[in-house]
């Protein structure tokens, strides 16, 4: 991200932000998460009208090289934007901040954007990057503040 730098990125689907997830209200989205990290993490549905045992809550990890297979349907009613992110214990903020984290938007079947509006999707993220180009830590990923063994700067 910085000229002649390289920055390391956790991703689904090697996308920051993630992979676009643009369904219907009632369709039925199965996904599979293979876990390539070196710890535990969990998909969850911000916000999205899904059964508990499908929500990757803290609960529900996926350990370091396992999968699993999200399942569920959307409910009429349910259209709008959403995001998906990690929400492993104690893990979620560094997950997010190294960018895991992506857009699903669900849509009317019966009452659609009209196609005369533009679309513009932003994910916003408040990174920042050290002078070496590598993701700056001056907080615990929990967000109390640092031991001053690990700040930077
Ligand atoms: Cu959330």
């Amino acid at each position: 991200m910085l000229p002649g730098t390289t920055t390391e990125f956790w991703s689904y689907n090697r996308k920051v932000p993630g992979p676009l997830i643009d369904v219907f209200e009632g369709d039925t989205v199965r996904i599979r998460l293979d876990n390539r990290l070196s710890q535990e993490t969990t998909v969850h549905w911000h916000g999205l009208p899904v059964p508990p045992e499908q929500d990757g809550n803290p609960m529900d990890p996926v350990a370091p090289g396992a999968s699993r297979t999200y399942e569920f349907t959307l409910p009429v009613g349910s259209a709008g934007t959403y995001w998906y992110h990690p929400h492993p214990h104690e893990m979620t903020a560094e997950q997010v901040f190294r960018g895991m984290a992506g857009l699903l938007i669900v849509r009317s079947r019966t009452d659609p954007v009209p196609t005369a509006i533009e679309e513009k999707l932003l994910v916003i993220s408040d990174l920042r990057l050290a002078a070496d180009g590598t993701i700056r830590r001056t907080r615990r990923w929990t967000g109390r503040p640092a031991a001053k063994a690990t700040t930077c700067s």
